[in-house]
């Protein structure tokens, strides 16, 4: 039965649920498809062991409501994965969300009715909805990515994919294990799986930069000195050149570099700098100086410091030698955050192959063939990583004005206005789409910060009788061009990454986050609101 409301949401992530309770609070009538049979996103997907986020609890989590914030108690600096997962669901239940989700839709078409100025949504299981605005939230890592290998069928023993992980977790006990993929996903999973398994194979093909999490628990009285301080620390994530990560200070501080470069500096002088960000841990570890991410010379004295300390904890020099990274620059890839992950190689029960120099050729039916010899295992592990940022989104047909479909606007990579809207697509919105902060940021603070505004645009549009918003075009080539020269000045399009792109055959290489910083982007996005919506035309 077709169903009409004003805002068709994709997605019951933390962008959808939040969407869905701004859109409440402007008396619009809103439903949420959601593919899985719960809320949470990438926290309902991504349940593979060791499972956490890398951006601190008391950071990655919504600022929206001060009740919230101060009655829910994080256990963890860094929250597992179920724990994050019951935030959401506590979430979901407080603000009597899920009565507005449909849970276990799939979304296969949004196509926009231009002579009734509304969009239909279709689902894979026979859903039809109508709304006068579609609005994605449909997560930047969200569309897994199998490698291109042959043979993964001929594999006769279970095949698990991180991002895809059984809801009832997987025993590795007494089996022999092997694991693709050296990412973020892999590195927190492998020093969980070494524990459990006889025997794992760790098939790198590149090294990642990975530092220490320094995980805790959250100390019940120091928590509550924080929560005084809640609402400045939210302040502090939401302004700057900073990427809206926490703090470990009770009361937040300006957070300024230490130095501003480390070029010229020796060795010792360097390590003086980072030891005690090293020893603090986490992400914040790149903020020490200030030209990290655009002075080649300054960050190869990062990277160096960081390869010394692989080498300091890693007993084996070649094994050393091989889990240090060499060919990118450090923090052009997502830099990893970890719990014993180098330390893991330690272990006898592990062995890391190097499967640039010799790479795979074939998954066989007993574990994977190089050639230079074979690997048998029971289990294998893909944390093969997602086709980011566009993947969710051209998965669907999606067709804006005269049936362009978004595949065909975005063959040449993703174009859109401040990531927020897309010429030729009118009353459509996409929540930490590329073209925004989005993946260079803590999610949660793009997220609101991205639903906001969108409040605030589609306030606008009720109080002024305006029906139908549409990105300019000439606005969304000069955002386009001002993304690429933000991100041409940094060191980010050297890393080759998802961020560009680079891990999926055939994806138009552009760099999609825009690289200048929380702070900026949202005094920006202001700027255009109170510029009656510069770039965007309304009927
Ligand atoms: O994926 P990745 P991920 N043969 O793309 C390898 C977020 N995240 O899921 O680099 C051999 O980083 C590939 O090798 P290479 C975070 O933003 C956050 O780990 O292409 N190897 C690489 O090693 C992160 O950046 C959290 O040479 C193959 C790996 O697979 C993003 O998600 C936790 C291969 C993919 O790494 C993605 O991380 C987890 C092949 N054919 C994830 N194909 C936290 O919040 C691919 N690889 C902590």
């Amino acid at each position: 039965m077709l169903k009409r409301v004003d805002v068709v949401v994709v997605g019951a992530g933390f962008a959808g649920m939040y969407l869905l309770y701004r859109l409440r609070q402007l008396g619009m009538k809103a439903e949420v498809l959601e593919m899985g049979d719960n809320v949470g996103g990438t926290w309902y997907w991504n349940r593979y062991p060791g499972a956490r986020c890398d951006a601190e609890s008391l950071a990655y989590s919504f600022s929206f409501s001060p009740e919230l914030e101060q009655s829910w108690q994080w256990s963890e600096r860094y929250a597992k994965q179920p724990e994050i997962l019951s935030y959401a669901e506590h979430v979901a239940d407080r603000f009597d969300l899920k009565k507005d989700i449909r849970f276990g839709q799939k979304v296969s078409s949004a196509v926009y009715d231009q002579g009734n100025n509304e969009w239909l949504v279709l689902t894979e299981q026979g859903h039809e909805v109508r709304g006068r605005f579609c609005i994605m939230a449909t997560g930047c890592l969200s569309v897994p990515q199998l490698p291109a290998i042959d043979g993964l069928s001929a594999f006769e023993g279970p095949i698990y994919q991180a991002s895809l992980w059984p809801h009832e977790g997987v025993d590795f006990t007494g089996k022999s294990v092997g694991v693709i993929g050296t990412g973020s996903s892999a590195i927190q999973a492998i020093p969980v799986i070494a524990q459990q398994a006889q025997r794992l194979q760790v098939f790198q093909r590149t090294p990642n930069y990975s530092v220490p999490a320094e995980n805790a628990p959250l100390d019940a009285a120091w928590l509550a000195q924080f929560k005084m301080h809640y609402r400045e620390h939210r302040r502090f994530h939401k302004q700057g050149l900073s990427s809206g990560f926490g703090d470990l200070e009770i009361a937040p501080v300006e957070r300024v570099p230490v130095a501003e470069t480390a070029e010229g500096m020796s060795p010792q002088e360097v390590a003086a700098v980072l030891e005690p960000y090293w020893q603090r841990g986490g992400a914040f570890f790149l903020s020490a100086f200030a030209d990290a991410l655009i002075n080649p010379a300054s960050n190869h004295q990062i990277a160096e410091f960081v390869r010394n300390k692989i080498r300091s904890i890693v007993q084996d020099a070649d094994t050393a030698e091989l889990l240090c990274p060499k060919n990118f620059p450090i923090g052009s890839k997502r830099i990893c955050v970890d719990t014993g992950y180098y330390e893991t190689f330690n272990r006898k029960n592990v062995q890391l192959v190097d499967v640039a120099k010799d790479p795979i050729k074939r998954v066989t039916a007993n574990g994977l063939q190089t050639d230079a010899g074979s690997f048998d295992f029971d289990i294998l592990v893909l944390a093969t990583g997602f086709d980011a940022m566009t993947g969710a989104l051209l998965n669907m047909d999606i067709r804006g004005k005269e049936g362009m479909t978004l595949a065909q606007a975005w063959q040449a990579g993703p174009r859109s206005y401040l990531g927020l809207g897309v010429h030729g697509f009118p009353n459509f919105f996409t929540v930490t789409g590329p073209g925004s902060p989005s993946v260079l940021s803590n999610m949660l603070v793009s997220i609101e910060q991205h639903v906001d505004w969108m409040a605030g645009c589609l306030q606008h549009m009720l109080g002024s009788g305006f029906r139908r918003i549409e990105a300019d075009r000439v606005a969304q080539q000069q955002w386009t061009q001002h993304v690429n020269e933000v991100a041409n000045a940094t060191l980010f399009p050297q890393g080759g990454s998802w961020y560009l792109g680079a891990n999926v055959a055939g994806k138009p290489r552009v760099f999609m986050p825009y690289a200048a910083g929380v702070g900026p982007y949202r005094e920006i996005c202001e700027d255009v609101a109170k510029d009656n919506y510069r770039g965007f035309a309304f009927t």
